[in-house]
């Protein structure tokens, strides 16, 4: 299974929405194929390691072999047909699961397929990391909401801004560890206020990997389409009270929202129906808070720049309920990477 997730890993940042899925055939103990879900809208894990057993000679051995997968074998038709009758039609006799399926499709139905169809199946096998290792899908479908990264960078004494003006807390490396991050989610969200002082372009410019949808909260559509938010580059999605449907010329999609009405909710019912399994939101102090309040976050990523002093200024946000918290340190021009800890506010 461990070798399921390494292969697994090799169809990061070209899957999604789908998972990152790795599958390996045993035989005897030896290992005769091995596959992964490479693309998005191609062939599943299984198909893949499958076909690699057959083109090694290794056919004939299929039905006496244990075939390992670190997610539930499907059972619809989605893109491709179902991976369980695959493992049917080929009498793999035995099926190793990491973890199960929580896509409605499929939700144990490919488990069900197989025992019915008299297969062994064994449910479970490093099931935590199964599941981590796609946090991101997992919750978008148990939870019905992206899977929420918060970023921040802030002086040592606690601030993330100035008022008014932009304030320049990260150094080169920092930046590029923020253009890294931002090619692993697929969307990033700010707010007015940001979108405004610090006209980010919200790209990957400085790290290989695709840029993700660019989200800014408007409400009263009152940025101006100079920013560099509405360049063209990338696709620019305007959450805002007053409009619906794309600006073609532009590029800009704009998604209205309800006036008065909570906007986190709000947001993460848009965020789901654009089929957007995680976001990294970026700021400002506001936002950040208000998702922090709304008890929807899963991971906070802070910066801090321990040599940098504001004095007054905009206060970072308040983490509170449990999460999974990484700090950075910036120190001149050296970086510090902490491991996330799970903290329990
Ligand atoms: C598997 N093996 O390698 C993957 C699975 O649209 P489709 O046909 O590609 O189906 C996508 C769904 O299939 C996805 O939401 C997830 O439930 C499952 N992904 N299943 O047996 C795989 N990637
Ligand atoms: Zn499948």
């Amino acid at each position: 299974m461990q070798r399921c997730i390494q292969l697994a890993k090799l169809g990061a940042g070209n899957v999604a929405p789908n998972p990152m899925v790795g599958a390996v055939l045993v035989h005897n103990g030896v290992i005769i194929g091995e596959g992964y879900h490479q693309l998005y809208g191609q062939a599943h894990a299984e198909v893949n390691c499958v076909n690699n057993a057959i083109s090694n000679g290794h056919e004939a051995l299929l039905s006496s072999s244990v075939i390992y997968v670190s997610l539930e074998p499907c059972a619809h038709f989605g893109k491709t047909p179902p991976c369980a009758d695959l493992i049917i039609r080929h009498k793999i006799p035995e099926v190793m699961v990491g973890c199960r399926d929580p896509f409605t499709q499929v939700d144990g139905k490919g488990i069900e397929k197989l025992r019915n169809a008299g297969h062994k199946v064994t449910v479970g096998i490093l099931e935590k990391e199964c599941v981590d290792l796609n946090k991101r899908f997992f919750t978008f479908h148990t939870q019905d909401r992206p899977y929420i990264i918060l970023k921040w960078a802030q002086t040592a004494d606690g601030r993330i801004g100035t008022t008014g003006r932009r304030l320049l807390i990260s150094n080169e490396y920092s930046n590029r560890l923020v253009h890294k991050w931002r090619s692993e989610e697929q969307a990033i969200l700010v707010g007015t206020k940001t979108a405004m002082v610090d006209d980010p372009a919200l790209t990957t410019r400085l790290w290989p990997g695709k840029s993700p949808i660019r989200l800014v909260v408007d409400m009263d559509l009152k940025l101006p389409s100079s920013l560099k938010l509405f360049n063209g580059e990338s696709r620019t999605i305007v959450f805002n009270k007053h409009r619906h449907g794309d600006d073609e010329d532009r590029g800009i999609h704009f998604y209205q929202l309800k006036e008065g009405a909570d906007l986190v909710p709000q947001v993460l019912k848009a965020l789901k129906s654009l089929n957007v399994q995680s976001v990294l939101i970026e700021g400002g102090a506001v936002l950040l808070q208000s998702f922090i309040d709304a008890s929807a976050w899963d991971e906070a990523r802070v910066i801090t720049n321990i040599h940098l002093s504001a004095g007054d200024g905009v206060n970072a946000p308040v983490l509170q309920h449990a999460g999974e918290v990484r700090e950075i340190i910036l120190e001149g021009d050296r970086l510090q990477i902490f491991q996330p800890v799970k903290a329990d506010l």
